[in-house]
């Protein structure tokens, strides 16, 4: 497996809640690396460019306002094959069906504020954090408990 760089998005229900301290926390507990983390308001034109392939969704309108609808925590997370051990971490989209011990499953009950997304491939991972950061808000650097993870 390689290192990967995946954006996670602490959405603002995630905000409002307290929860990005423990969102955070997971991914470092994991053994994952912070690349890069900011708060930021999403506005409707980058909100309808990150969900592009939702447009034909019925849900995409009740999408686009809720994620514009207060602060996010955006942010890279960079490790082993991150983006699906990611995908794991968060547990399945719908709350009520995610597993215990994943974000999902123990801090979300509803569809659309589940908490956090996260890219869904390499590909998926590239096109995303090109959206959300630039390059500079990117950081290479070193752990010194990286060889121990
Ligand atoms: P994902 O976030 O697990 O990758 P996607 O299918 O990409 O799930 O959907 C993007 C987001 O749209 C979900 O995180 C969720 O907030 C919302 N969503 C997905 N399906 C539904 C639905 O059937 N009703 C309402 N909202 C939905
Ligand atoms: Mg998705």
């Amino acid at each position: 497996m390689s290192v990967q760089r995946t954006l996670v998005l602490c959405k603002p229900d995630a905000v409002q809640r307290g929860l990005v301290g423990r969102i955070i926390s997971r991914f470092e507990d994991k053994g994952f690396k912070v690349a890069g983390l900011k708060m930021m308001q999403v506005d409707e034109a980058l909100a309808s460019t990150h969900y592009h392939e939702h447009v034909e969704k019925p849900f995409f309108s009740e999408l686009l306002s809720f994620i514009t609808s207060a602060p996010i925590v955006a942010m890279v997370i960079e490790g082993e094959n991150a983006v699906e051990v990611v995908r794991v971490l968060m547990g399945v989209t719908n709350p009520q069906m995610a597993m215990p011990g994943t974000i999902r499953g123990d801090f979300g009950l509803n569809l659309t504020k589940n908490i956090v997304h996260g890219s869904d491939s390499a590909a998926s991972a590239e096109r995303e954090i090109a959206l959300f950061f630039s390059p500079d808000e990117l950081h290479d650097y070193q752990l010194s408990i990286e060889d121990w993870c």
